[in-house]
């Protein structure tokens, strides 16, 4: 006797009886065989429209991504902030992204997602990776509204009440970032990131040899390696004897010392204990990670210019870095930066996703609606937003006390005000290149 037939003879006579008794059952097999019967989920919803919504208020170009949809009123907005590309991304959003996803389902967002990114056949990106991010996150954004939750819902709910920040002690003197770590313990951040004078240390290195030779642009900057080794090891002390042992203080090297240089200030930087040193090495570079493991136990963040799943699956697996620092539009969005997470949760990686002033308010929300819905969640650089930039982009997440809230409406809980956006357009000219940092003899090193 075949049993499958009498598993659907018993599903069919327990739906029966379920429906005799009114309770209504549903039964798959039977709405498999007969569309009518199937269970009443959400209309099916087109997309009927994606364009870029651009806009430059503060200097920094913030380019998102805008999901219109079949049902009048309902749309979505992501972030695909790359500010050094901007005009290239907007290109990919409204010409390539808008042809390719007019008339799609907008539920189905990983599939979505995977044939967009394989539609422009070579892939992994930054442009279209942030193009790509801007779509995912505004078709989340949409789910959340449909569902009349807040995405972190849908991802699986809260593994916390709110979402620990660091935030950044700047100064001109190993003086002046103590004084600056102190002020903002006080404002109730647990975490500090300590810099003297932004990355590397430039303000305090000038007229070098390439520079009295007229090699290079007058806007180029010249780093000098023993300067900042000397003033990275003098903030450590300075911090740790003005604050304490208790705050968490980290540093970004900003991949500027060469790797062997690296390694040797990290080992003298273990007395200090730090919470962790970021990105020791370029992603050029990745392969030194393994040799700093064998060199030293400091804590290490790495990833805010990793693209492509090339740089980080290997890295993550063997352990070579503790915080993973994606920047999660570069990267393709919420849905890819939820399958780094969990491989991350594997072999004990937390996330420090990457949140500086060239990700827009949208971008900081979809941060954190991560943030608050994986285990292994371990620090969230804190988004720094203006009151008009507020203005701009209704529901923007918050600080208070060191923490970072997002807004609880349905969706990413982030608008954007288009006519206000559209006061502030991007400028023609590309505003930002990434600093260009020379050695002595002008040779350009790593950002
Ligand atoms: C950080 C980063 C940034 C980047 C910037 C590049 O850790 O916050 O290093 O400051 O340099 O986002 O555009
Ligand atoms: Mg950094």
């Amino acid at each position: 006797m075949n049993t499958k037939l009498n598993r659907r003879a018993l599903i069919k006579t327990v739906g029966a009886l379920s429906l005799g008794a009114g309770v209504g059952v549903f039964n798959p097999l039977e709405a498999a065989e007969n569309p009518k019967k199937q269970l009443k989920g959400l209309p099916p919803l087109k997309i009927t429209n994606v364009k870029a919504i651009a806009t430059c208020p503060e200097g920094t170009e913030l380019i998102m991504v805008k999901v219109e949809t079949s049902e009048p009123g309902l749309y979505g907005i992501g972030c695909a902030t790359f500010r050094q590309r901007a005009h290239a991304v907007v290109a990919a959003i409204n010409k390539s992204l808008n042809d390719f996803c007019v008339g799609k389902d907008v539920d189905n967002i990983e599939d979505l997602w995977q044939t967009t990114y394989q539609s422009s056949y070579w892939r992994n990106g930054p442009v279209l990776n942030n193009a790509l991010s801007g779509l995912d996150q505004a078709l989340w954004d949409i789910k959340g509204k449909r569902a009349n939750m807040p995405v972190y819902q849908l991802l699986g709910g809260k593994c916390r009440w709110a979402i620990d920040t660091y935030e950044n002690a700047g100064g001109k003197s190993p003086e002046e970032v103590a004084d600056t770590a102190l002020r903002l313990m006080e404002e109730g951040f647990r975490h500090v990131r300590i810099q003297l004078g932004g990355y590397g240390t430039t303000h305090l290195t000038n007229n070098p040899d390439f520079k009295q030779a007229g090699f290079g642009m007058d806007r180029d900057k010249f780093m000098d390696p023993y300067i900042y080794r000397k003033g990275t090891l003098e903030i450590f002390d300075k911090t740790r004897k003005l604050c304490g042992e208790k705050v968490e203080l980290m540093h970004d090297m900003h991949e500027r010392l060469q790797p062997m240089d690296a390694i040797n200030l990290i080992k003298s930087l273990e007395e200090y204990r730090p919470y962790f040193i970021e990105d020791p090495f370029s992603p050029e570079n990745n392969r030194y990670l393994k040799l700093l493991r064998k060199n030293t136990s400091v804590p290490i963040a790495m990833g805010e210019l990793y693209n492509s799943p090339h740089e980080w699956i290997d890295p993550i697996k063997d352990q070579l870095f503790d915080f993973i620092r994606i920047h999660i539009s570069q990267i393709g969005g919420i849905t890819p930066a939820m399958k780094v997470a969990r491989l991350g949760e594997a072999f004990n990686v937390r996330t420090a996703w990457h949140g500086p002033g060239d990700v827009s308010p949208v971008g900081h929300a979809a941060n954190g609606h991560i943030d608050l819905s994986v285990w292994n969640f371990g620090i969230q650089e804190s988004p720094n937003i203006s009151d008009k930039l507020r203005e701009i982009f209704p529901g923007s997440p918050y600080l208070k006390d060191g923490y970072m809230f997002i807004n609880e409406a349905p969706g990413l809980g982030v608008d954007v005000n288009e006519k206000l956006a559209a006061k502030y357009p991007l400028p023609d000219v590309q505003l930002n290149n990434w600093t260009q940092v020379r050695k002595n003899d002008g040779t350009i090193t790593r950002p």
